[in-house]
């Protein structure tokens, strides 16, 4: 399926709709949820046009994959959940209730979030 280039996270990534940046580096870009399910819950996204996780790891270059991770390890720095310890989910497609379709990672902590799944 063709990237939808209308998504709220590319019109975030064009600056056609605000976010609350958290942190950025070349490739990727770190924002918090508009509907947080956590006390810390952000959303670190590629800032290339890749739909999924599929997509992410199947086409992105390494240089935009390491990105990626290494921005995922500084929120957590930079928000002081990394100690404690948070979890990062990656809704994927239909089964996964992703719901934009740009690939996203979710970073949540700042207290106990049970087990994996309910
Ligand atoms: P999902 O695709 O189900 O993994 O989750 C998408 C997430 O994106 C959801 O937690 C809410 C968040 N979200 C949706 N629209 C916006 C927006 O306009 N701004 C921000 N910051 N987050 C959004």
């Amino acid at each position: 399926m063709a990237y939808d280039n209308g998504n709220i996270f590319a019109k975030i990534l064009s600056g056609e709709i605000p976010c609350d940046i958290v942190a950025e580096n070349e490739h990727a870009l770190a924002f918090r949820d508009i509907n947080p399910q956590a006390p810390v819950h952000v959303l670190v996204i590629p800032k290339g046009k890749y739909e999924s996780a599929t997509d992410f790891g199947a086409e992105a270059t390494e240089t935009e994959q390491a990105a990626l991770c290494r921005l995922i390890s500084h929120v957590a720095e930079v928000t002081d959940i990394h100690k404690d310890g948070y979890r990062l989910i990656a809704n994927t497609n239909r089964n996964g209730h992703q719901e934009v379709p740009h690939y996203h990672v979710h970073i949540l902590g700042g207290g106990d979030l049970g087990r994996i799944l309910p």
